[in-house]
């Protein structure tokens, strides 16, 4: 049983208010002071994500024409000619239900708690001003990058499980993950899919029956049904170089490809104040950086209401 100041503590990260002026006093301060709203396509999608929690775009429109995109695309190829034989063992257990918790449906190229090169085309997409524009935007502060993957999805025959069941995700009251699609992601590709307005800065409130699922709490389509119509969730199908953001504290799913398989980038941003355990590590010292964006996003760690920039 968690101490009372532990509880109080708890509540209050769980309040949008004490969240962003107590918790991340700072980041929010320094935010407000130095940066300017983004205009065009970007400010589109924020409008999205804040109403619904999801915004659909695409590398033309968003990075306008970004060479990250391709050298990104360019060094995926590379590791999946480099990774083939150990892709291919992993497909054949697509199937294995038996290892919940594993995800053997998917294979991540940088494993479960990656070792990052700041100097990586991954790191540098994720920390490129038109995508730290949004991601800061729609916190109100400046943001923590936490991690970034490449993940092929597999298909599977077997009932939806683990993340292709609707979820919250845990590490803070707002997280925004950015997906990237690198091969056309149609129904049976097992797009990410979305219950647009259960975010935090969303109008729905009701939470939907759940099952406990290794110790994880997981809702069916009919239990999801019940508080967002399904003819009103997001669907994110879309072709190669359609990009996702998505407050993923708000209920979604994905992967569950049936026909064919999917290959992602994802990255992901949380306040600074986030107290979920660290997600991967840096390979190599970080780069100082001078603006601020980037020097708060790459933080060796956590940072409290007083942080300084
Ligand atoms: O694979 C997907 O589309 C869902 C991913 C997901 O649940 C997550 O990243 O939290």
């Amino acid at each position: 049983m968690p101490s009372l100041i532990r509880r109080v503590s708890l509540a209050a990260r769980r309040n949008p208010i004490t969240w962003k002026y107590g918790f991340n006093l700072g980041p929010t301060l320094a935010y407000a002071r130095a940066a300017a709203r983004p205009g065009g396509e970007a400010e589109r999608v924020i409008e999205d994500l804040n109403r619904d929690g999801i915004a659909v775009t695409n590398v033309e429109t968003l990075l306008r024409g970004s060479g990250l995109f391709f050298s990104l695309d360019a060094e995926v190829a590379r590791l999946e000619r480099q990774e083939a034989e150990r892709i291919q063992q992993a497909r054949e257990s697509a199937n294995d239900t038996a290892s919940l918790g594993t995800k053997t449906f998917l294979y991540e190229f940088f494993g479960k708690r990656p070792r990052l090169d700041p100097r990586s085309v991954f790191v540098q997409f994720a920390l490129q001003p038109q995508i730290l524009q949004v991601v800061n935007a729609y916190f109100g502060m400046y943001t923590r990058f936490r991690e970034c993957n490449v993940w092929r999805t597999f298909r599977t025959a077997a009932p939806a499980r683990e993340s292709m069941l609707w979820h919250r995700d845990r590490e803070d009251l707002q997280i925004l993950k950015v997906f990237v699609y690198l091969n056309d992601v149609d129904e049976g590709a097992g797009p990410f899919v979305y219950a647009p307005g259960t975010h935090c800065k969303g109008s729905r409130r009701s939470e939907p029956e759940f099952f406990n699922e290794n110790g994880v709490q997981r809702s069916g389509d009919e239990q999801m049904a019940a508080v967002v119509p399904p003819e009103q969730w997001t669907r994110a199908t879309g072709v190669k170089g359609t990009v996702i953001f998505a407050d993923t504290h708000g209920y979604h799913k994905g992967g569950h490809a049936t026909t064919g398989e999917r290959l992602l980038y994802h990255c992901m941003f949380t306040s600074p104040a986030s107290e979920s355990p660290e997600l991967m590590s840096w390979s190599s010292e970080v780069p100082r950086a001078q603006d601020p964006a980037i020097a708060v996003a790459t933080l060796a760690s956590r940072r409290g209401p007083w942080l300084t920039i």
